[in-house]
This record gives structure tokens, C-alpha cells and sequence, in this order.
């Protein structure tokens, strides 16, 4: 990492998008709000934003040239250094903007690379610090491909030996990290492996598993905590949660005599739109055991205004790394929802199994527990 205040002078970053004319204001507005609170997470500062009306993005400035320029002068004026794309950019993209900010010491980024370096500063090592340092390379290998032959490009106008110096770096840089990449799948497979063999044995002491899935900031670490009284890092901001974190409830089936039985827990890593499959493939195996958990709670921040969008959001990444078990739609944080708007929620999903829930409060922890008995069948 050579990006981040700690490194670094401060990161000022101007953020901007472009819309086409059926983009609605509101919707707008949430993404440049989540792309403000990435930027945050990663440890920069949003001093100015905006967006650009366009239908198709510019093949090489993405936000158009006159724009680009507009953008350079106000960076330049208000001591910006880092400009952030709400969008993933193309090789061609990173490689022009870049060369158009480099005289001025500014840098480009795209929304993918805000993720994958929040994904690498916070991550714990070990597995899914490789399944990072794997995404990043499929993110990046195009790019660094896609530059090489616009290095080729410009020296190739006249001189042969720098088109052939261009490609022949590239060419060592290609086989570099695929190399790299073969080492990095091989060492996961080791974790899996590893994890396969701690699965099975769980298996055969019969513990029932239930993974917390959702968007990211939704509340899932703060339900572990409420559930479990792990004591695991909740945090308001984007991906406070990177690795996995497992508590056991004791849940009792039968209250007369207080026997019930031990479950297991399982939070893990956010899911936020828009992530490229390659990212979704690398966390696989950071979600596995979600994944094969007997069953889901997918925690829904209920005070936010998009609730349908970000449950699309998080069915679809599910469908993508193939979770197929059921799963309880668990409303959270009603301590910051009027009773109407908790009404008009309950009504909405009246054909899911749902459950309303403050984790900060902890409200609605017993109705859910008695849902988690009955849908596990551990009585
Ligand atoms: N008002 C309110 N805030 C809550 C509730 N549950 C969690 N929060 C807050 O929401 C923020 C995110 O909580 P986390 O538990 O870190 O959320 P997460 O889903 O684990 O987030 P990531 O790990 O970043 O994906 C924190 O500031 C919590 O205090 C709740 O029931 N009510
Ligand atoms: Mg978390």
C-alpha cells in the first residue's frame, strides 16, 4: 500500500460520475453518497463531486475531454490530489486520464480500486489476503495488458524498437502474473482444503450453522455481537467487516429444563452493487461458510431509503456464489424507523419469512431466536 493518509499527504478527492438523462436524482445522490462513504473507509476526504451528462462514456476521458480539463483546473484550485470514478474504467481510460493528471500529481482511481485497497489495507493476511491480492491482479492485469499496448502505441509511430520494448514489458508482466495468480490459486485451494476438513468435523458433531449475509453496514457484526456477545469490530462505515467471525449461541429448545442446544454463527464480508465477478469469485471462499450454513439471515438496514435495492443487491450476489438455502429476512435498526414506515415494511414483505429487529437496542432478539429454532428444526 503506498495510498492512505498514514503513508501519505492527505487524500483529497474530488468525486465524479457520469448519468444519462433516465439517471433519477435520487438515485444519484445515493451513489455519490456510498462512493463518499468508500472514500472514507479508505481514509481520503470528498472536498468537492459531480457528474457529467452523457449517454456513453467517453472512450478515453470517460467523463468527455472538456470535462476532464474543467475537473483538472477545480482539483488544481481546491489542492485535490486523487480523482475518484463512480464506475469501473477501461484500460484506455486509467491509462489517458492518468497521463492528463500526472503533470499536476494527481492520481485516478475507479470505484473497484477504492474497494480492492480497502479490501487489501484492512485485511487480516492469510487467506483472504490472497483472495485480494487475486482479485487485484484480474482487475489489474488488463490494465497493465491494455497500457502496454498504448505505450507500444505511442512509441510506435516511428520507431519499431519502442512498440517492441512497449509489448516485450508487457509481455513480462503478463506471464509474471499469471504465474503469480497459479501460485495464489494453489495456496486457496490449500485453504480449502484446510476448511473442508474443519467443516466436516463440525458436521459430524452435528452443530447446526446459520450465516448473516448482507449489505454492507446493514448491522450484521452488531446482531453477532447481540446474539453472540462475541465482541466483534462494528463500525459505521463501508466493509468494517473483512474476514469471518464465528460465535456459538446456546439456543434453549426447551425451557422447562433449560436444555437446547449449541448453534453456530457466521458473519462475514459485506456485499455492496455493482461488484465485478471476479471480486465475488476471490470472496468465495471467505463467504464459503455462509454459504453452506443450514441457514441464512440476510440483515436489512431498514432505515435506508433504497430496502428493495439493496436486498436485489444481495440475492443476486447469493445466486452468483450459488447459496441456495432459505433464509430469514431480518429487518434491522426499527429503533430509527417511524411505526408507519415499519408497517408499510411488514406489509411489503408479507410472503417472507421476516423478523424486525434493533441489534443496538436489542430488540426483537427473542422472536428471532424462536424463528431461528423453529426454521432450523431443533426441536
Ligand atoms: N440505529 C441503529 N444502528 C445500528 C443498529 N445495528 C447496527 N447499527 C449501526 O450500523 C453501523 C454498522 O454496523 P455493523 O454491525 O458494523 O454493520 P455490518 O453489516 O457488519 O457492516 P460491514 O461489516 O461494514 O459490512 C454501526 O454504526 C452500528 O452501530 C441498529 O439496530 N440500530
Ligand atoms: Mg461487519
Amino acid at each position: 500500500m503506498q495510498e492512505g493518509p498514514q503513508h501519505q499527504e492527505e487524500l483529497k478527492v474530488f468525486l465524479v460520475d457520469i448519468v444519462t438523462k433516465d439517471t433519477k436524482p435520487e438515485i444519484l445522490a445515493d451513489r455519490m453518497r456510498e462512493l463518499e462513504n468508500l472514500v472514507n473507509t479508505f481514509g481520503g476526504v470528498v472536498i468537492l463531486q459531480t457528474y457529467q451528462k452523457k449517454d456513453q462514456p467517453d472512450n478515453k476521458t470517460y467523463v468527455g475531454k472538456g470535462k476532464l480539463e474543467e475537473i483538472i483546473a477545480d482539483m488544481q484550485r481546491l489542492g485535490a490530489n486523487l480523482l475518484v470514478v463512480g464506475n469501473i474504467l477501461k484500460p484506455r481510460q486509467v491509462y489517458e486520464i492518468s497521463e492528463q493528471l500526472r503533470p499536476f500529481k494527481m492520481k485516478i482511481r475507479d470505484r473497484v480500486d477504492l474497494i480492492l485497497k480497502i479490501f487489501d489495507k484492512h485485511a487480516e493476511g492469510g487467506e483472504s489476503g490472497l483472495q485480494i491480492e487475486l482479485a487485484a491482479i484480474k482487475h489489474m492485469g488488463p490494465r497493465i495488458f491494455g497500457m502496454g499496448i498504448e505505450l507500444g502505441r505511442q512509441g510506435g509511430g516511428g520507431s519499431g524498437a519502442m512498440r517492441g520494448l512497449g509489448e516485450t514489458n508487457t509481455e513480462i508482466m503478463n506471464r509474471h502474473l499469471k504465474e503469480r495468480q497459479r501460485k495464489i490459486a494453489k495456496k486457496l485451494e490449500d485453504y480449502e482444503h484446510m476448511r473442508k476438513l474443519h467443516r466436516d468435523s463440525r458436521i459430524r458433531k452435528g452443530l447446526p450453522t446459520v450465516g448473516i449475509v448482507g449489505y454492507t453496514n446493514a448491522g450484521k457484526s452488531t446482531l453477532l455481537n447481540a446474539l453472540t456477545k462475541k465482541g466483534v469490530l462494528a463500525e459505521d462505515k463501508l466493509f468494517a467487516t473483512l474476514g469471518t467471525n464465528v460465535g456459538k449461541l446456546y439456543m434453549i429448545t426447551d425451557p422447562e429444563t433449560g436444555r437446547g442446544k449449541e448453534i453456530l454463527i457466521n458473519d462475514t464480508i459485506g456485499f455492496i452493487r455493482d461488484l465485478p465477478p471476479t471480486l465475488i469469485k476471490a470472496f468465495k471462499s471467505t463467504l464459503e461458510d455462509s454459504i453452506e450454513s443450514d441457514l441464512l439471515l440476510h440483515v436489512i438496514d431498514a432505515s435506508d431509503t433504497f430496502v428493495q435495492e439493496r436486498i436485489d443487491v444481495v440475492h443476486e450476489i447469493l445466486a452468483h456464489i450459488g447459496a441456495k438455502q432459505s433464509r430469514i429476512l431480518v429487518f434491522n435498526k426499527i429503533d430509527a424507523i417511524s411505526p408507519e414506515r415499519l408497517l408499510q415494511l411488514q406489509e411489503t414483505y408479507k410472503d417472507e419469512i421476516t423478523a424486525r429487529i434493533s441489534a443496538k437496542d436489542q430488540q426483537g432478539l427473542e422472536e428471532l431466536k424462536k424463528l431461528l429454532i423453529e426454521k432450523l428444526n431443533l426441536i
